[in-house]
Order: C-alpha cells, then sequence, then structure tokens
C-alpha cells in the first residue's frame, strides 16, 4: 500500500464537514420525506434471493457519494484483486489469503508463487466428497463394525466456530451422523460431550490448522485415551482423522495420512470453514449441500469482484460501518439474525471480525490515529429483544445494526414465522422512526391518562429513534444463502481492514496470553516460581494452596 494519511485525504476531510454541518443533528424521519429513498438504498438480487435494505441509515446522497469517493481514493479496487490473485498480502505473515480459491467453482487458475492450486484443493475437495459419503452411507465404519453415529470435533477458534455454526445453520438439512464440537481446555466441555457417546459409534476428527494448539492438543490426548481405554489401541486407525496442515505433527500424533485431510497457510482459520475443516459440515449435511454452501459464497465472490462499489453489497456494508465508527463515534456493532438456525452467527462474527480488525498498528508500522474494528456482538431474533433491545432503543449509546431475517420459514408451523418476521419489521422500525413526544401524549390521552400521570409518563415513552439498521432479508435459508451470507461479511471485514490500514489476516494479539499461561502452568503443577505482579502472585498461590488442601 502507498503510504498514505487517511484523516488527511481530502475525501476524509469532506466527510467529516459533511458530518459536522449536514448529517449530525439530521434524522432518519427527515431523510425518509425522500419518497425515493428505500429504491436507492437497496439492493434485490433475485438471483440469489437476497435483498439488502440499507435506507434506515443516516445517509443521504452526498454521504453516499462522499463514502464512495472515499474508498475510490484508497484504490481498494487494487487490493480486491491482490487478495484474489494470490498476492501475499497478510504481509506480517508473508502468506496469501486465499479462502475464495477453496470455492473457487469455475475452477481457473489460482496463482501462488507462480504455481497453479487448484488441482491440490481438487483433490482434497474430492478427498472430503468420498469420505463423507460413505460415513454416511455406513461403507465406512467403525473399529467393531458399527456405524458411525457421531463426530466429535475438536478443535478451537476458526477451527471451531465457523463449522459449528454451519452446522447449527443447516441443521433442517442433516441427515448424517449427529456432530458435537468440543473446544474448550476445560475438562468439562470432553467430559459432558463424551459421557453420552458409545465409544464404538464415534468418529474424532482433530482440527487444528498447526496441530500444536494447547487446548485441542490436550482434548485431543484425552480422546485418544478414551477410546483407547474402551476400544484398544488399533481403533485409533478407524475412528481418528486430522484435518490439518501439518502432516508431521498429524503423524507423530498417531494419525495415518491417508486418514489426514490437508489444508494450507493460505487458509486463515477463520476463514477455513471452506477447507478441510468443512468436514463435519459435509458429513453432517452431505458432501452436495457443502458444495452448495462454496457455491454460494463463490456467487458472492464474483459479485465483489466484478460490481460497481455503488451496487457492491460487501462494499456498501463495509463504508456504512467505516461512516458511524469513524464520524458518530459507534464503538460496537450489533448483529441479530432473525432465525434460531443462526443464533451462533454472532459468536462466529465476533471472531471472524474482532480477529480480523481489532488492531492499531497501520501497514507502515505506525499507531492509527482513528478508531479501527468495532465491537461486534449479538443474538438472535425476539430473544434478544426481551433482554438488550432496551438499550439499544432507549439506552444512551450509539448501537447501529443489521438485522438478518428469511421470507419463507423451513418447517411451517402455524402463524410462527409471521409473528417472528412481524418483529423483524417492527423492530428497524421502531429504531429509526421511534416515537416523538406528541404521538406518545397523544397515546396516553387515548389510553385514558390524566393530564398530570401524562406529564410524568410521557418523557420515559419517548424513543429518540434515529437509530441505524441494516435489513438483509433471504428468501430462503439454503446452503447456498448461507454461503452468501458468510461471505458478504468476510468481504465487509476485508474492506474496513484496506479502509483503516491494517492487516486483517493476523493474529499476534492472541499470543502474549498464551506464552505467559505456558510460564504459569510450570507454577501450577508445583515445578517452579516465577517472578509476577503482587496481584498474579497472590492469586497463584491462593489456588495452589486451596488446590491442597480440597484435595
Ligand atoms: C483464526 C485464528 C485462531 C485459530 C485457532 C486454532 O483465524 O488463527 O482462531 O483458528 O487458534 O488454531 P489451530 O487450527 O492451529 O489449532
Amino acid at each position: 500500500m502507498d503510504r498514505i494519511d487517511i484523516k488527511n485525504m481530502l475525501q476524509w476531510q469532506n466527510l467529516k464537514q459533511h458530518y459536522e454541518t449536514e448529517m449530525k443533528n439530521i434524522h432518519l424521519r427527515d431523510l425518509f420525506k425522500n419518497k425515493n429513498r428505500f429504491n436507492k438504498f437497496s439492493i434485490c438480487d433475485d438471483n440469489i434471493g437476497i435483498t439488502f435494505d440499507y435506507s434506515k441509515n443516516i445517509i443521504n446522497y452526498k454521504t453516499f457519494k462522499l463514502l464512495i469517493d472515499f474508498v475510490k481514493a484508497l484504490k481498494i479496487d487494487e487490493h480486491i484483486k491482490k487478495m484474489f490473485s494470490g498476492e501475499k498480502i497478510n504481509w506480517t505473515e508473508n502468506r496469501a489469503v486465499l479462502h475464495t480459491a477453496l470455492r473457487n467453482k469455475i475452477n481457473n487458475p489460482v496463482y501462488i508463487d507462480g504455481k497453479d492450486i487448484m488441482p491440490k484443493i481438487n483433490v482434497v475437495l474430492a478427498k472430503m466428497k468420498k469420505f463423507s459419503d460413505n460415513i454416511r452411507s455406513g461403507k465406512l465404519l467403525g473399529f467393531t463394525g458399527k456405524k458411525i453415529t457421531d463426530i466429535v470435533n475438536i478443535g478451537i477458534g476458526g477451527s471451531s466456530l465457523g463449522p459449528k455454526m454451519v452446522c447449527e445453520a443447516l441443521k433442517y438439512y442433516a441427515k448424517g451422523p449427529n456432530v458435537h464440537f468440543v473446544s474448550n481446555i476445560d475438562s468439562a466441555d470432553i467430559y459432558e460431550t463424551l459421557k453420552k457417546l458409545n465409544p464404538e459409534t464415534v468418529l474424532f476428527m482433530i482440527a487444528s490448522k498447526t496441530f500444536t494448539t494447547l487446548e485441542t492438543m490436550t482434548n485431543a490426548l484425552t480422546a485418544k485415551q478414551w477410546l483407547k481405554d474402551k476400544l484398544g489401541n488399533k481403533a485409533l486407525a478407524y475412528q481418528f482423522i486430522a484435518l490439518s496442515t501439518n502432516k508431521k505433527n498429524v503423524k507423530e500424533f498417531g494419525i495415518n495420512e491417508n486418514n489426514m485431510f490437508e489444508f494450507w497457510d493460505f487458509v486463515g482459520g477463520r476463514y477455513s470453514l471452506w477447507s478441510a475443516i468443512g468436514l463435519s459440515i459435509a458429513c453432517y449435511v452431505g458432501y452436495d449441500k457443502f458444495s452448495e454452501l462454496l457455491e454460494g459464497a463463490h456467487y458472492i465472490d464474483k459479485h465483489f469482484l466484478n460490481t460497481p462499489y455503488e451496487k457492491n453489497m460487501p462494499i456498501i456494508m463495509a463504508i456504512l460501518g467505516f461512516w458511524y465508527n469513524n464520524f458518530y463515534g459507534a464503538s460496537t456493532y450489533a448483529i441479530l439474525p432473525y432465525s434460531q438456525y443462526l443464533r451462533s452467527f454472532p459468536t462466529y462474527l465476533q471472531q471472524a471480525d474482532m480477529e480480523s480488525n481489532g488492531k492499531t498498528i497501520n501497514i507502515e508500522g505506525n499507531r492509527v490515529n482513528y478508531e479501527t474494528g468495532p465491537i461486534i456482538w449479538g443474538a438472535s431474533g425476539t430473544n434478544g429483544q426481551h433482554s438488550f433491545y432496551q438499550l439499544i432503543h432507549q439506552g444512551t449509546k450509539f448501537i447501529p445494526s443489521d438485522f438478518i431475517g428469511f421470507t419463507n420459514p423451513l418447517e411451517k408451523i402455524g402463524d410462527h414465522h409471521e409473528k417472528l418476521m412481524a418483529n423483524y419489521f417492527a423492530q428497524t422500525e421502531a429504531l429509526a422512526f421511534g416515537l416523538t413526544k406528541k404521538e406518545v401524549i397523544k397515546n396516553l390521552k387515548a389510553a385514558g391518562f390524566s393530564s398530570s400521570n401524562i406529564e410524568i409518563l410521557a418523557p420515559y415513552k419517548i424513543f429518540e429513534g434515529n437509530r441505524p439498521t441494516n435489513s438483509i432479508l433471504i428468501n430462503n435459508l439454503t446452503p447456498k444463502t448461507l454461503g452468501a451470507l458468510i461471505a458478504l461479511y468476510e468481504h465487509k471485514i476485508f474492506i474496513q481492514g484496506l479502509v483503516w490500514r491494517i492487516n486483517s489476516f493476523d493474529q499476534w494479539g492472541v499470543e502474549l496470553g498464551k506464552v505467559l499461561a505456558n510460564v504459569i502452568l510450570t507454577e501450577l503443577k508445583g515445578h517452579k516460581k516465577n517472578r509476577h505482579d503482587s496481584s498474579t502472585k497472590n492469586l497463584i498461590e491462593i489456588f495452589n494452596f486451596n488446590k491442597k488442601i480440597s484435595l
């Protein structure tokens, strides 16, 4: 990237001035006086069945143009091309970023250092197909000849959150074995999972890019011992497989190369559900559905690459987030899916977004002088309405949010879906337009309140409104639309990283805690004492003392 101070750019200055002089005090009620607003600020893609309505954002035509001017000035198109063409844009790890190649359905060559990576991707996809077909059909059996009924994916972070979220989201389509995800090093996780399983019918997938992660390797060894105790050592060859980039460690662990599904360092952990890490998905819903998931993501990749900025969904999502983050001081962003199937989507996006853009050092190695990635949070649909929505509607914090909903339910039962979606529409309307004092007084009068009571109550019942939302309305929850939805957010995150001039693809911020934990572990095992601050030292001493007496 060129040396740029984004706050000194004319385009940033224009946005700043526009915010201060025209937008700071404007209300969505005023903006909606323009009857053409929905047409101008929405995109309906009938090919995939997604409507993206961003009209309930605090922007006018000029804001939109200035935001587009800003990203154009940053030449983001060049960076997008660099990612898709395998340039090593993850500069702190000297790696290409090619999760898009994993779902490259047109199969055109994609080169890293002059070598086409598509052949090796296709080999692994074919191996995943064969394996998942065989597990589902019962051609591949457990050690004692029984059909696999349960898969336990042992992995953490990117090696768990993506496949777990997708398996939950596509549960309706599942006909394969049950899937379980063990990630926490807390023994409660593996204990509670294993205690209900039959060792003869369990398949363990050890999902770890590096095959060194403390949590995963500890859980994997516990699972290995459990299976060995129940069925003997030979069962391992039948019921343990590895999803990894690290052949050597997989072998040392005792898993044969045939039982290893490979991926590569150009696939970041949090972008890995499209790779061998997605094998649990393929076994759960079938390879065809997994392939449709890839197809949906590929569809958005093409949209992202080929659509002008003004109609480009991920780019628009990115610039709107940037607008609130950097001009309105919004430090958090809510993700609100109106679908029980997508209940883990906010958790998944927390990693995808916050691990990517929670950074302070820019490409030149300097500390940024502006805000970068927001705090991402959220929960599924109406459940949230009965807890934290109060704060979004009437709290002092300014929280933009995304509402994700589906036109059709997967299973129509009574009027559940209409009721769910009535809430979906009502919430964005209430957040945008609120309830004025005049309207509150009118309502209270109609409800028969006395004037003195009206005076007391009215202030509490006012909704200021002007809370911005995006509505993503999808026809049906299918593997394809889910793939598309995930890819929309992946690219949004990428664009925001470009705007903030940070590396969205490393995660050094998770390292320090790991190093210190290794040091402290020796102390908890009583081997040695290290120097610590007085708080940490005393906490460790209390832990070690009480551990002895409770034993
Ligand atoms: C994601 C991160 C991180 C990673 C986990 C697990 O982008 O890199 O969440 O996925 O730390 O790592 P392994 O897959 O190497 O065990």
